[in-house]
Formats: structure tokens, C-alpha cells, sequence
């Protein structure tokens, strides 16, 4: 079987066009760092001309980033290969026939927690955009982070069914996840190992064939497919793991009256000397369109491939479902903390003022998906509190008002909230806010640790801090 393929892809010959579904995050550093590799002729990036992103076509023509955040190097790498003619944007998928290697980079969110169902709706249209057009010896590559078993499956059945070609037979499949983080895509793609796993071996070599040139720094690490989903899945698990240890470290500090930080400090100070503590940070909650989810695909996983076999202590909870409990419930008690700290300052939240500082889910970005800030947002308005919302990354977001006015949020101010550590933030004067606010006790909320809270106590404020149980009860300073 495979003997047909190894000699399709050797007729075909090298890679020399590539396409790339889906112009996100993912897609677009992706692509220019494709029409970079010099032996790749053209780099074709598919994009839907709807409403909400057909834009985006026509700025990737221009060699513009629709990206807002700082994505260092992008924009300079998007305007070199357009000119150089290397790199187009396009909605006619019609063109995926001219490609040796096509990538999906789409977004897979999942549709219910509870019975663990995925929504691949929009991974299934662009498999079916690839199906229609394949053709044979084509390598077939799923970037986007999935349930352990969809590429030998779902994708592999679409595929097939779409184009009447076998895979491993006809045409090569493979998945290598996407690594990266908003404010170092280039970096992340350059640099990081990149996990391949095909369904076959020669599914596998042609995707290694692919994917090295565009290494400087990172190996290829060549696996199945599913051991590939699962890494990746995994890797997401772990660090929504660690985060909500770290999380409820966090609420017991707190609790206990000391300072999350030191402790920190102190458990890291064993770091290197092959002992690795990696203690990462408390904060805010979770967000994102990856860690919010990807535990989610690794237990659909281990219950669709594993069933039957799967050894687990009776009636014990899942601790990877256990700590994206622990990650959603932090915006809650962010909402705890601001009540505690208008109750310190003589108030109530019916008819406060917040100012919400930071809708990204992460510093320096505009990535706004399943930012923690909009859970809070809602149970404030809920007790009655009306919520000014600051982000100098984010120009809009649906049905709230997102200001890049600090002066203007900060104004009259009850309480000063901090979900995102932008570096805006960092900077804040103490002085300089109080007088905005113009209230005597104004409470700040830092959900970042961006601020320094003896600055914000001696200017006469409320002060409240996750995992600052060292300073959550200080007088108040009249
Ligand atoms: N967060 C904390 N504490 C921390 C680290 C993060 O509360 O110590 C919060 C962040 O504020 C944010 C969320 O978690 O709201 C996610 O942050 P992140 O730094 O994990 O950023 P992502 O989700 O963009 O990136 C992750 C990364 N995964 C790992 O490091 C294992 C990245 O490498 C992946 O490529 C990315 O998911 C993805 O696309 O899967």
C-alpha cells in the first residue's frame, strides 16, 4: 500500500506549492514563513469571504497583518513575500488543486463540556473545501489542536469520501499541532520542536520533508498521528494542570494570610540541577482558545480510543477536569475579592463604578477568546454594578464598549480591576488614579500582581491581590 504512495510523492516530487486554510493566528505566520522557504514557489492562503473575515483578504494582499497585537517580525515577513510574489491570499478554494501540501489551521472549540462534544464544523467545511480539490500524492496536514483519534478518522473518512482517493494509498495525511503564542507566532514556529505524526510512515517522512526548512531553531520529532494529538492535547492539560495548582496555592495563601509570591519564590528556588518546579503563575482565570478546551479533546480521547480499557479509580473525578474547574471558578473570585474590598471601603457594589483593566486573555495581545474578564463582567452587572471596560489592544468586541481612554475609564472609579498584565498597566501611579477616581478608599483589584500594593495602600486605597493574603486584610489608611 504504501509502496503506491512512496512512489506517487516521488513522481510528484519536492514541495514547491503550498496552501493554508484558515488566516488566524495559526494560519497567517504560518503561510509567510512558507513563502519564505525558498524552494517553496507559491504559498496560496485560503480564507471565506464572509462578513466577519473576508477583510482579511484583501490586507493580506496588500502584505498588511490583520493582526492587532505586537507580532514582531510579521508584518515585515507578510510585505517581503507578497512583493516578491511568493505569497496570496484567496476564497477560491479551487486552487487547492495546484498544491502539493495543504494545511488546516482552524479553530476547534468544543461544543459541550459535559458530553465532551467538540464543534467541527468549521475543521469539517475545510476538510471538505481539501476533499473536492485533491489531489493524488498531495500531503494533507492538520494543524489545528483536535480529539486524539480525528485525523485517522473524521478527517481521513472526509477526505476520502469527498475526493475518492485513499489515504496512505493516494494521498499523504498527517498531523503536526500548532505551538504557538500570541506576541511570538514567528518565533514559536521558528523555533519550537515541531511534533509530526502521519498515518503511515510515508505519510509521516513527507510531512518532515515539509516542515524542516522552516525549522532555525526546533527539530522535527516524528510519532503516529495520534500520538501526535494526544502530545499536543497534553502539553495544553498539563499547563491548565499546573495553573490551577498554582491557582489554589493561590486561594490558600490567601486564606492563610501570606503572599503566594514568596512561596513561589521559594518552591522555584530549587529550580535546575535537572530538579525542574515549574510553578507558574496565579491569576485571574484562564482564557484563551486553547487551555480553555484542550483537556477537553484529551478526555474525549482517552473515552472514544481508550473505551473499555481505560483503568481510573472508581467514581474519582478527572483531575484534568478538576483543574479547568478550578481555572473557570478564579474570575468568581475575582467578584469575591471586589465585593470584599467595596465592603472594606463602606460600600456596596449596587451603583459602583469599575474599571476594568485588560479584555485580552493575555498581555500585549488583542486575542479576546474566552477572555476571564467577560465572566466577571457579568456577575458585577448582576449585583448591580456598571463595568467601564480599558484595553489598549482590543478596538471592539461584541455588545461591551472596550475604550482605549485610561484617564477616561479610570474617572470616578470605585474600583480599579486588573485581569490582563498588559504593560500599560505595570506603570499605574498610584496618585494619579486616585485622583481620577476621586474617591477617598477607591479599591484596586490586582489580578495580575502587576501592581505594588504598599504604593496603592499608602496612597489610601483598598487593596486586594490573588494569592496576597499578606496584604488582603491591611488597614486602611485614613
Ligand atoms: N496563565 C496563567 N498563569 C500562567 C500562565 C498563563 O494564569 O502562569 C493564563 C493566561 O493569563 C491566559 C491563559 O492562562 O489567560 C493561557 O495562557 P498561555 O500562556 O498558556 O497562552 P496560550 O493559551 O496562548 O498558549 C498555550 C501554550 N501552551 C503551552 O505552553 C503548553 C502555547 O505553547 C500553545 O501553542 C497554545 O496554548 C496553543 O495554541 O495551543
Amino acid at each position: 500500500m504504501t509502496e503506491n504512495l512512496a512512489t506517487l510523492i516521488k513522481k510528484r516530487g519536492p514541495i514547491r506549492t503550498v496552501g493554508v486554510i484558515g488566516m488566524g493566528y495559526v494560519g497567517i505566520p504560518a503561510a509567510a514563513l512558507f513563502a519564505d522557504v525558498p524552494h517553496f514557489e507559491h504559498v496560496y492562503g485560503f480564507q471565506r469571504d464572509s462578513a466577519s473575515s473576508g477583510y482579511k483578504i484583501n490586507m493580506l494582499n496588500r502584505g498588511e497583518s490583520p493582526l492587532k497585537g505586537e507580532e514582531p517580525g510579521l508584518e515585515e515577513l507578510l510585505t517581503k513575500v507578497v512583493g516578491a510574489g511568493k505569497f496570496s491570499c484567496t476564497a477560491d478554494f479551487s486552487k487547492i488543486a495546484e498544491c502539493d501540501a495543504v494545511t488546516l489551521a482552524i479553530q476547534t472549540p468544543f461544543l459541550d463540556k459535559k458530553d465532551l462534544l467538540p464543534d467541527f464544523s468549521a475543521l469539517v467545511e475545510g476538510l471538505r473545501h481539501v476533499g473536492r480539490h485533491l489531489t493524488p500524492g498531495t500531503l494533507v496536514v492538520l494543524e489545528s489542536t483536535i480529539t486524539p483519534g480525528t485525523t485517522a478518522g473524521m478527517a481521513r473518512e472526509i477526505l476520502e469520501s469527498e475526493s475518492g482517493l485513499v489515504a496512505g494509498k493516494d494521498f499523504a495525511l498527517a498531523h503536526a499541532p500548532e505551538r504557538v503564542m500570541v506576541g511570538r507566532l514567528l518565533r514559536n514556529i521558528r523555533e519550537h520542536d515541531r511534533i509530526v505524526g502521519g498515518i503511515d510512515d510515508v505519510s509521516t517522512a513527507r510531512a518532515v520533508e515539509f516542515y524542516s526548512p522552516v525549522l532555525t531553531a526546533g527539530t522535527v520529532i516524528p510519532m503516529t498521528a495520534t500520538a501526535a494529538e494526544v502530545t499536543k492535547t497534553a502539553e495544553n492539560t498539563f499547563r491548565d494542570l499546573q495553573i490551577a495548582a498554582v491557582n489554589q496555592l493561590a486561594l490558600y495563601c490567601e486564606a492563610m494570610g501570606i503572599n503566594v509570591y514568596d512561596v513561589r519564590a521559594g518552591v522555584a528556588s530549587l529550580e535546575g540541577e535537572g530538579i525542574t518546579r515549574a510553578i507558574l503563575r496565579p491569576g485571574a482565570g484562564v482564557g484563551g482558545h486553547c487551555l480553555t478546551k484542550d483537556s477537553w479533546h484529551l478526555e474525549r480521547g482517552a473515552q472514544v480510543l481508550g473505551r473499555g480499557d481505560l483503568w481510573y479509580p472508581h467514581g474519582a473525578e478527572s483531575i484534568f477536569g478538576v483543574a479547568r474547574k478550578l481555572n473557570e471558578f478564579m474570575p468568581r473570585h475575582m467578584v469575591h475579592l471586589t465585593i470584599e474590598g467595596l465592603r472594606r471601603a463602606g460600600k456596596s457594589p449596587v451603583g459602583a463604578t469599575i474599571a476594568l483593566l485588560g479584555w485580552a486573555f493575555i498581555q500585549n495581545s488583542d486575542d479576546t477568546r474566552n477572555t476571564p474578564a467577560e465572566p466577571y463582567l457579568a456577575a458585577m452587572e448582576e449585583v448591580g454594578a456598571t463595568v467601564r471596560v480599558h484595553d489598549p489592544f482590543v478596538d471592539e468586541y461584541p455588545e461591551i464598549e472596550v475604550s482605549h481612554d485610561l484617564a477616561g475609564t479610570l474617572a470616578g472609579a470605585d474600583v480599579v480591576v486588573v485581569f490582563t498584565a498588559h504593560h500599560h498597566y505595570t506603570a499605574l501611579d498610584p496618585a494619579r488614579v486616585k485622583e481620577l477616581s476621586g474617591r477617598e478608599h477607591p479599591v484596586i483589584v490586582d489580578g495580575r500582581n502587576v501592581v505594588d500594593p504598599d504604593a496603592f495602600i499608602r496612597a489610601g486605597f483598598v487593596y486586594k491581590g490573588i494569592g496576597r493574603g499578606d496584604k488582603n486584610s491591611h488597614p486602611v489608611r485614613r
